[in-house]
Protein backbone atom coordinates (compact mmCIF):
# COMPACT_ATOMS: atom_id res chain seq x y z
CA UNK A 1 0.00 0.00 0.00
CA UNK A 2 1.55 3.63 -0.93
CA UNK A 3 2.61 5.44 2.16
CA UNK A 4 0.03 8.23 1.21
CA UNK A 5 -2.72 6.38 0.98
CA UNK A 6 -4.75 7.63 4.80
CA UNK A 7 -7.23 5.75 6.09
CA UNK A 8 -10.21 8.18 7.10
CA UNK A 9 -13.06 7.52 9.34
CA UNK A 10 -15.18 8.79 12.20
CA UNK A 11 -17.93 6.05 11.65
CA UNK A 12 -18.74 5.09 14.99
CA UNK A 13 -22.54 5.86 15.64
CA UNK A 14 -20.75 6.26 18.96
CA UNK A 15 -19.08 9.25 18.26
CA UNK A 16 -19.66 12.71 18.73
CA UNK A 17 -20.77 15.13 16.11
CA UNK A 18 -17.60 17.56 16.07
CA UNK A 19 -19.91 19.99 13.70
CA UNK A 20 -21.98 23.10 14.45
CA UNK A 21 -25.46 22.63 14.88
CA UNK A 22 -26.50 24.49 11.24
CA UNK A 23 -24.05 22.95 9.26
CA UNK A 24 -25.46 19.09 10.60
CA UNK A 25 -28.97 20.34 10.07
CA UNK A 26 -27.80 21.11 6.70
CA UNK A 27 -26.57 18.06 5.81
CA UNK A 28 -28.87 16.28 7.07
CA UNK A 29 -32.14 17.42 5.55
CA UNK A 30 -29.72 17.61 1.92
CA UNK A 31 -29.63 13.77 1.97
CA UNK A 32 -33.16 13.62 3.14
CA UNK A 33 -34.05 15.51 0.41
CA UNK A 34 -32.13 13.11 -2.04
CA UNK A 35 -33.66 10.37 -0.82
CA UNK A 36 -37.32 11.14 -0.74
CA UNK A 37 -36.49 12.63 -4.15
CA UNK A 38 -35.18 9.57 -5.38
CA UNK A 39 -38.14 7.69 -4.06
CA UNK A 40 -40.58 10.17 -5.86
CA UNK A 41 -38.44 9.03 -9.22
CA UNK A 42 -39.32 5.72 -8.94
CA UNK A 43 -42.76 5.98 -8.48
CA UNK A 44 -42.81 8.71 -11.36
CA UNK A 45 -41.05 6.04 -13.45
CA UNK A 46 -43.01 2.82 -12.18
CA UNK A 47 -46.18 5.40 -13.07
CA UNK A 48 -45.12 5.28 -16.58
CA UNK A 49 -44.59 9.04 -16.06
CA UNK A 50 -41.19 9.37 -17.29
CA UNK A 51 -39.41 7.74 -20.59
CA UNK A 52 -36.01 6.01 -20.41
CA UNK A 53 -34.41 5.03 -17.08
CA UNK A 54 -32.84 6.58 -14.16
CA UNK A 55 -30.03 5.51 -11.68
CA UNK A 56 -30.77 6.13 -8.55
CA UNK A 57 -28.42 7.60 -5.75
CA UNK A 58 -30.28 6.00 -2.84
CA UNK A 59 -27.59 4.66 0.06
CA UNK A 60 -25.00 6.90 -1.23
CA UNK A 61 -26.18 10.27 0.06
CA UNK A 62 -23.50 10.81 2.52
CA UNK A 63 -20.95 11.31 -0.50
CA UNK A 64 -22.44 13.67 -2.29
CA UNK A 65 -23.69 16.01 0.59
CA UNK A 66 -20.35 15.35 3.00
CA UNK A 67 -18.27 16.90 -0.11
CA UNK A 68 -20.57 19.45 -1.43
CA UNK A 69 -21.13 21.39 1.53
CA UNK A 70 -17.18 22.01 2.06
CA UNK A 71 -18.01 23.61 -1.22
CA UNK A 72 -18.47 27.40 -2.14
CA UNK A 73 -20.96 28.07 -4.06
CA UNK A 74 -18.92 29.47 -7.35
CA UNK A 75 -16.69 26.02 -7.56
CA UNK A 76 -17.10 23.72 -9.83
CA UNK A 77 -18.63 19.87 -9.62
CA UNK A 78 -18.92 16.96 -12.58
CA UNK A 79 -21.27 15.07 -12.40
CA UNK A 80 -22.56 10.88 -13.35
CA UNK A 81 -25.24 8.88 -15.13
CA UNK A 82 -26.49 8.16 -10.89
CA UNK A 83 -26.25 12.33 -10.59
CA UNK A 84 -29.51 13.07 -8.91
CA UNK A 85 -27.56 13.16 -5.55
CA UNK A 86 -24.95 15.47 -6.60
CA UNK A 87 -27.19 17.65 -8.04
CA UNK A 88 -29.04 18.41 -4.83
CA UNK A 89 -25.90 18.69 -2.79
CA UNK A 90 -24.83 21.43 -4.77
CA UNK A 91 -28.22 23.44 -4.85
CA UNK A 92 -30.13 22.10 -7.32
CA UNK A 93 -33.90 22.51 -7.31
CA UNK A 94 -35.82 19.62 -7.50
CA UNK A 95 -38.79 21.15 -9.12
CA UNK A 96 -37.01 22.08 -12.26
CA UNK A 97 -34.89 18.42 -11.80
CA UNK A 98 -38.33 16.66 -11.62
CA UNK A 99 -39.56 18.59 -14.65
CA UNK A 100 -36.88 17.49 -16.36
CA UNK A 101 -36.98 13.73 -15.30
CA UNK A 102 -40.69 13.97 -17.20
CA UNK A 103 -39.61 15.97 -20.48
CA UNK A 104 -41.20 18.96 -19.83
CA UNK A 105 -40.89 23.03 -20.48
CA UNK A 106 -39.65 23.83 -17.42
CA UNK A 107 -37.03 21.27 -16.87
CA UNK A 108 -33.29 22.17 -16.36
CA UNK A 109 -33.10 21.58 -20.24
CA UNK A 110 -36.50 22.14 -21.28
CA UNK A 111 -37.14 18.53 -20.99
CA UNK A 112 -34.85 17.13 -23.93
CA UNK A 113 -31.76 16.32 -22.02
CA UNK A 114 -33.78 13.72 -19.03
CA UNK A 115 -31.80 12.63 -16.11
CA UNK A 116 -28.25 12.17 -17.48
CA UNK A 117 -28.00 15.61 -18.65
CA UNK A 118 -29.23 18.32 -16.23
CA UNK A 119 -26.80 20.98 -16.01
CA UNK A 120 -27.15 24.42 -13.24
CA UNK A 121 -24.33 26.60 -14.37
CA UNK A 122 -25.21 29.36 -11.93
CA UNK A 123 -24.54 26.59 -9.24
CA UNK A 124 -21.23 25.73 -11.00
CA UNK A 125 -23.22 22.13 -12.13
CA UNK A 126 -20.96 21.04 -15.20
CA UNK A 127 -23.78 18.56 -15.75
CA UNK A 128 -24.88 14.73 -15.55
CA UNK A 129 -22.89 12.97 -17.58
CA UNK A 130 -24.03 9.66 -19.51
CA UNK A 131 -20.75 9.16 -20.30
CA UNK A 132 -19.01 7.12 -17.80
CA UNK A 133 -15.63 9.05 -17.14
CA UNK A 134 -16.87 12.34 -19.52
CA UNK A 135 -16.60 14.28 -16.48
CA UNK A 136 -13.01 13.62 -16.06
CA UNK A 137 -11.70 16.33 -18.45
CA UNK A 138 -14.54 18.52 -17.63
CA UNK A 139 -13.47 19.10 -14.24
CA UNK A 140 -9.74 18.91 -15.11
CA UNK A 141 -10.42 21.67 -17.50
CA UNK A 142 -12.62 23.79 -14.81
CA UNK A 143 -9.89 23.51 -12.91
CA UNK A 144 -7.30 24.84 -14.87
CA UNK A 145 -10.00 27.70 -15.90
CA UNK A 146 -10.13 28.68 -12.23
CA UNK A 147 -6.33 28.40 -11.53
CA UNK A 148 -5.78 30.93 -14.80
CA UNK A 149 -8.17 33.24 -13.92
CA UNK A 150 -6.76 33.59 -9.89
CA UNK A 151 -10.59 33.00 -8.37
CA UNK A 152 -9.63 30.45 -5.94
CA UNK A 153 -12.52 28.09 -7.44
CA UNK A 154 -11.89 24.60 -7.16
CA UNK A 155 -13.72 21.63 -9.35
CA UNK A 156 -14.68 18.34 -8.11
CA UNK A 157 -15.28 15.38 -10.38
CA UNK A 158 -17.36 12.62 -9.01
CA UNK A 159 -17.53 9.61 -10.49
CA UNK A 160 -17.57 5.58 -9.95
CA UNK A 161 -15.54 2.47 -9.43
CA UNK A 162 -16.22 1.62 -13.01
CA UNK A 163 -14.88 4.81 -14.15
CA UNK A 164 -11.58 4.74 -12.35
CA UNK A 165 -11.34 1.84 -15.33
CA UNK A 166 -11.70 4.52 -18.23
CA UNK A 167 -8.09 6.19 -19.85
CA UNK A 168 -9.41 9.24 -19.55
CA UNK A 169 -8.77 9.20 -15.66
CA UNK A 170 -5.01 8.74 -16.63
CA UNK A 171 -4.98 11.78 -18.55
CA UNK A 172 -7.07 14.10 -16.04
CA UNK A 173 -5.04 12.72 -13.22
CA UNK A 174 -1.76 13.13 -14.40
CA UNK A 175 -2.70 16.78 -15.85
CA UNK A 176 -4.13 17.77 -13.04
CA UNK A 177 -1.44 16.75 -10.96
CA UNK A 178 1.38 18.17 -13.18
CA UNK A 179 -0.24 21.38 -13.04
CA UNK A 180 -1.07 21.38 -9.55
CA UNK A 181 -4.75 21.93 -10.06
CA UNK A 182 -7.66 22.27 -8.04
CA UNK A 183 -9.72 19.43 -8.30
CA UNK A 184 -11.19 16.71 -6.03
CA UNK A 185 -11.49 13.09 -7.74
CA UNK A 186 -14.28 11.79 -5.70
CA UNK A 187 -15.06 8.20 -6.63
CA UNK A 188 -17.92 6.74 -5.32
CA UNK A 189 -16.94 3.34 -5.06
CA UNK A 190 -20.23 1.64 -5.01
CA UNK A 191 -18.72 -2.00 -5.29
CA UNK A 192 -20.40 -3.00 -8.48
CA UNK A 193 -20.36 -1.60 -12.36
CA UNK A 194 -23.76 -2.26 -13.58
CA UNK A 195 -24.08 -5.91 -12.98
CA UNK A 196 -20.11 -6.42 -12.39
CA UNK A 197 -18.32 -6.45 -8.92
CA UNK A 198 -15.42 -4.24 -8.84
CA UNK A 199 -12.99 -6.49 -7.28
CA UNK A 200 -13.18 -9.24 -10.49
CA UNK A 201 -11.87 -5.96 -12.89
CA UNK A 202 -10.51 -3.94 -11.25
CA UNK A 203 -6.81 -4.47 -10.32
CA UNK A 204 -6.02 -2.99 -6.99
CA UNK A 205 -4.81 -4.76 -3.92
CA UNK A 206 -7.25 -3.40 -1.40
CA UNK A 207 -8.81 -0.14 -2.64
CA UNK A 208 -8.97 2.25 -5.50
CA UNK A 209 -7.31 5.39 -3.98
CA UNK A 210 -4.67 3.15 -3.99
CA UNK A 211 -4.08 4.29 -7.96
CA UNK A 212 -3.34 7.79 -6.86
CA UNK A 213 0.42 6.86 -5.94
CA UNK A 214 0.84 6.88 -9.84
CA UNK A 215 -0.04 10.40 -10.14
CA UNK A 216 1.57 11.68 -6.83
CA UNK A 217 -1.20 12.73 -5.13
CA UNK A 218 -2.50 11.93 -1.62
CA UNK A 219 -5.62 9.26 -1.35
CA UNK A 220 -7.91 9.62 1.10
CA UNK A 221 -9.83 6.35 1.80
CA UNK A 222 -13.38 7.32 3.63
CA UNK A 223 -16.24 5.65 5.10
CA UNK A 224 -18.53 6.71 2.27
CA UNK A 225 -21.73 6.41 4.53
CA UNK A 226 -20.46 8.74 7.49
CA UNK A 227 -21.52 12.16 6.22
CA UNK A 228 -19.06 13.22 8.48
CA UNK A 229 -16.29 11.78 7.63
CA UNK A 230 -16.70 12.61 4.08
CA UNK A 231 -16.78 16.34 4.98
CA UNK A 232 -14.13 16.58 7.25
CA UNK A 233 -12.05 14.85 4.38
CA UNK A 234 -13.47 17.48 2.05
CA UNK A 235 -12.72 20.41 4.04
CA UNK A 236 -9.29 19.18 4.26
CA UNK A 237 -8.63 18.33 0.85
CA UNK A 238 -10.69 22.13 -0.51
CA UNK A 239 -8.06 23.90 1.43
CA UNK A 240 -5.37 22.09 0.15
CA UNK A 241 -6.45 22.57 -3.04
CA UNK A 242 -7.50 26.53 -2.96
CA UNK A 243 -3.54 27.05 -1.58
CA UNK A 244 -2.55 26.03 -4.51
CA UNK A 245 -1.01 22.15 -3.47
CA UNK A 246 -3.09 19.87 -5.97
CA UNK A 247 -5.37 17.38 -7.10
CA UNK A 248 -6.20 14.56 -4.99
CA UNK A 249 -8.02 11.35 -5.05
CA UNK A 250 -11.06 10.51 -2.43
CA UNK A 251 -12.14 7.17 -2.04
CA UNK A 252 -15.92 7.19 -0.57
CA UNK A 253 -16.60 3.04 0.07
CA UNK A 254 -20.31 3.40 -0.20
CA UNK A 255 -23.55 1.30 -1.77
CA UNK A 256 -26.50 1.62 -3.98
CA UNK A 257 -29.29 -0.03 -2.12
CA UNK A 258 -31.52 -0.37 -5.45
CA UNK A 259 -30.50 -1.47 -8.61
CA UNK A 260 -28.09 -0.32 -11.12
CA UNK A 261 -31.15 2.09 -12.30
CA UNK A 262 -34.69 1.60 -12.11
CA UNK A 263 -35.37 -1.22 -14.34
CA UNK A 264 -32.65 -3.72 -12.31
CA UNK A 265 -35.75 -4.39 -9.27
CA UNK A 266 -33.85 -7.52 -8.08
CA UNK A 267 -30.05 -7.31 -7.61
CA UNK A 268 -29.90 -9.72 -4.55
CA UNK A 269 -31.50 -12.67 -6.49
CA UNK A 270 -29.33 -12.22 -9.36
CA UNK A 271 -25.53 -10.32 -8.79
CA UNK A 272 -25.20 -9.58 -5.25
CA UNK A 273 -26.27 -11.59 -1.90
CA UNK A 274 -29.36 -10.21 0.26
CA UNK A 275 -26.66 -10.82 2.92
CA UNK A 276 -24.31 -8.32 1.28
CA UNK A 277 -26.82 -5.59 1.10
CA UNK A 278 -28.08 -6.50 4.56
CA UNK A 279 -24.42 -5.55 5.96
CA UNK A 280 -25.00 -2.12 3.50
CA UNK A 281 -27.81 -1.47 5.06
CA UNK A 282 -27.26 -1.51 8.93
CA UNK A 283 -24.80 1.70 7.69
CA UNK A 284 -27.52 3.46 6.31
CA UNK A 285 -26.10 6.96 6.16
CA UNK A 286 -29.47 8.95 7.02
CA UNK A 287 -30.78 7.19 10.29
CA UNK A 288 -27.03 7.25 11.20
CA UNK A 289 -26.67 11.22 11.19
CA UNK A 290 -29.83 11.03 12.57
CA UNK A 291 -28.74 8.79 15.82
CA UNK A 292 -25.70 10.98 16.53
CA UNK A 293 -27.55 14.57 15.87
CA UNK A 294 -30.27 12.99 18.55
CA UNK A 295 -27.36 12.10 20.81
CA UNK A 296 -25.47 15.49 20.59
CA UNK A 297 -29.13 16.88 21.76
CA UNK A 298 -29.73 18.72 18.55
CA UNK A 299 -33.21 17.01 17.75
CA UNK A 300 -35.09 14.73 19.01
CA UNK A 301 -37.66 12.08 17.39
CA UNK A 302 -40.64 14.57 17.05
CA UNK A 303 -38.86 16.84 15.23
CA UNK A 304 -36.58 14.58 12.87
CA UNK A 305 -40.48 13.25 12.01
CA UNK A 306 -41.40 17.03 11.07
CA UNK A 307 -38.20 17.53 9.24
CA UNK A 308 -39.21 14.13 7.16
CA UNK A 309 -42.87 15.68 6.50
CA UNK A 310 -41.66 18.98 5.16
CA UNK A 311 -39.15 17.31 2.76
CA UNK A 312 -41.74 14.64 2.10
CA UNK A 313 -44.20 17.84 0.82
CA UNK A 314 -41.21 19.26 -0.76
CA UNK A 315 -40.66 16.76 -3.23
CA UNK A 316 -44.69 16.07 -3.46
CA UNK A 317 -44.70 20.00 -4.29
CA UNK A 318 -41.74 19.10 -7.47
CA UNK A 319 -43.87 16.32 -8.30
CA UNK A 320 -47.56 18.04 -9.00
CA UNK A 321 -45.17 20.99 -10.13
CA UNK A 322 -43.55 18.54 -12.91
CA UNK A 323 -46.99 17.16 -13.74
CA UNK A 324 -48.87 20.80 -14.51
CA UNK A 325 -45.87 21.73 -16.45
CA UNK A 326 -46.66 21.62 -20.28
CA UNK A 327 -44.45 19.32 -23.25
CA UNK A 328 -41.89 21.88 -24.51
CA UNK A 329 -43.36 22.27 -28.38
CA UNK A 330 -42.62 20.15 -31.48
CA UNK A 331 -41.57 23.24 -33.02
CA UNK A 332 -38.41 23.90 -31.00
CA UNK A 333 -36.90 20.95 -30.96
CA UNK A 334 -33.63 21.83 -32.63
CA UNK A 335 -33.44 24.57 -30.45
CA UNK A 336 -30.43 24.93 -27.61
CA UNK A 337 -29.14 21.84 -28.91
CA UNK A 338 -25.39 22.19 -29.91
CA UNK A 339 -23.93 18.87 -31.31
C1 LIG B 1 -18.10 5.18 -21.85
C2 LIG B 1 -19.24 4.37 -21.34
N1 LIG B 1 -19.11 3.02 -21.29
C3 LIG B 1 -20.13 2.26 -20.83
C4 LIG B 1 -21.31 2.84 -20.45
C5 LIG B 1 -22.47 1.98 -19.92
N2 LIG B 1 -22.54 2.14 -18.47
C6 LIG B 1 -23.41 2.99 -17.91
S1 LIG B 1 -23.28 3.03 -16.24
C7 LIG B 1 -22.06 1.89 -16.26
C8 LIG B 1 -21.44 1.40 -14.97
C9 LIG B 1 -20.65 2.45 -14.30
O1 LIG B 1 -20.21 1.98 -13.06
P1 LIG B 1 -19.62 2.95 -12.00
O2 LIG B 1 -18.65 3.89 -12.64
O3 LIG B 1 -19.11 2.12 -10.88
O4 LIG B 1 -20.87 3.83 -11.54
P2 LIG B 1 -22.18 3.35 -10.74
O5 LIG B 1 -23.20 2.98 -11.78
O6 LIG B 1 -21.83 2.21 -9.89
O7 LIG B 1 -22.61 4.54 -9.98
C10 LIG B 1 -21.77 1.48 -17.56
C11 LIG B 1 -20.73 0.50 -17.91
C12 LIG B 1 -21.41 4.24 -20.56
N3 LIG B 1 -22.52 4.88 -20.20
N4 LIG B 1 -20.36 4.99 -20.98
MG1 LIG C 1 -20.03 1.58 -9.14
Amino acid sequence: MSESLELITTSSDEGTLPLPEPLCREIYEKMLTIRRFEEAVLEVYTQGLMRGLAHLYIGQEASAVGICSALNDDDYLTSTHRGHGHLIAKGGKVDRMMAEMMGKVDGYNRGKGGTMHIADMSLGILGANGIVGGGMGMATGAALSGKMRGTGQVAVCFFGDGAINQGAFLESANLASVWSLPVLFVCENNHYGEYTAAKDVTAVREHVAERAAGFDMPAMVVDGNDAVAVHQTAVEMVERARAGEGPCLIENKTYRYRGHHVGDGDPEKTYRTQEETDTWLAKDPIPRFARRMMKAGMVDEAELESIDTTITKRVEDAVAFANESPYPEAGEVTDHVFA
